[in-house]
């Protein structure tokens, strides 16, 4: 079997320069030997160097911020992980910001329209135009992925509204805005706070994740996986930490627990940021990042 690994090279979601040199981390780590080494025929195109838009080129639209680079990176990605989809290739994307998952999401969608999404997060990550406190865009793709947006931002007309609020469930929320909780409880969306963790057990958690959007167990899987989603602890170099996460074995059991289902069709690993802590801080959350990926591929404790 093959796995197409690519570099998400990006940081335009958020302010904090760094998170784009995360997957050259991954890689240097020595990722796609060690998932050779589980058995895949892996295949890295490098890093790709996107389309680059110059900050003066790209002023905010409304309050949206690198509203330019972050569509045109996001849709390049699509393109990338569509295409290996359709060619029978497990898409595997490297981050960058979070905001790439408009892309590895609309690139899975576009080959399997059936398609759930198990968001691995601290943050929901679905703040509208209207909402969004930031304008920070990786903060927002969830409402473009669902057409949540009311005012109409041209510039992401391409990203087609496909999936739909009953295929989406979240894992590890703890930091979810005002806006969002509206949001969440109007679209009826599921949600397994940390709370709901504390108490079921992510064993029991990933099973009623799966019930609700996948309840035959016949659709592929997209899981997007933000290691802030994480105990600051477990991984510290990251943009928006918030404490209270996921143990590095309850997020490695999602991971592995996804994998047993035989249905993950793209897997995303985001917001690794090298440049946010000191030297074994970083080397703990890029070593994390890529365990993550190996559970999601198939990697097993015996
Ligand atoms: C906040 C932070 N909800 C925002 N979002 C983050 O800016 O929309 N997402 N950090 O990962
Ligand atoms: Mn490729
Ligand atoms: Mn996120
Ligand atoms: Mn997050």
């Amino acid at each position: 079997t093959a796995a197409a690994v690519h570099s998400g090279k990006h940081d335009g979601g958020q302010p904090k320069p760094g998170v784009d040199q995360g997957p050259i981390h991954l890689i240097n780590a020595g990722l796609v030997d060690q998932l050779k080494e589980l058995g895949w025929n892996v295949q890295f195109d490098g890093h790709h160097q996107f389309e680059e838009v110059s900050a003066e080129s790209d002023p905010p639209i409304g309050v949206l911020k690198n509203p330019r680079l972050v569509s045109r990176v996001s849709r390049s990605v699509a393109d990338v992980v569509g295409s290996h989809a359709r060619r029978g290739e497990l898409p595997v994307t490297i981050g960058g910001d979070h905001s790439l998952a408009m892309g590895t999401i609309s690139g899975t969608l576009s080959h399997h329209p059936d398609a759930c999404v198990i968001w691995i997060d601290a943050h929901a990550d679905i703040n509208t135009v209207e909402t969004t406190p930031s304008g920070n865009i990786h903060g927002m793709p969830m409402s473009f992925l669902l057409g949540l947006n009311k005012t109409r931002i041209s510039e992401y007309d391409w990203v087609k509204q496909v999936l739909t609020p009953d295929r989406l469930v979240y894992i590890g929320l703890r930091d979810v805005d005002a806006g969002e909780k509206t949001i969440l409880r109007e679209q009826g969306i599921k949600a397994f706070s940390m709370h709901e963790v504390d108490r079921y057990g992510i064993g029991r958690v990933v099973e009623m994740a799966l019930d609700h959007v996948n309840p035959r167990r016949d659709r592929p899987i997209h899981l997007t996986f933000d290691v802030d989603a994480l105990d600051p602890s477990v991984a510290p170099s990251t943009g928006t930490p918030v404490r209270g996460g996921l143990t590095f074995r309850e997020g490695h059991y999602i991971c592995e627990a996804i994998h047993e289902t035989g249905l993950l069709a793209a897997f995303d690993i985001m917001e690794v940021n090298p440049s946010l802590a000191d030297a074994e801080a970083v080397k703990a959350t890029v070593a994390v990042g890529c365990s993550l990926v190996r559970s999601a591929l198939g990697e097993t404790l015996l």
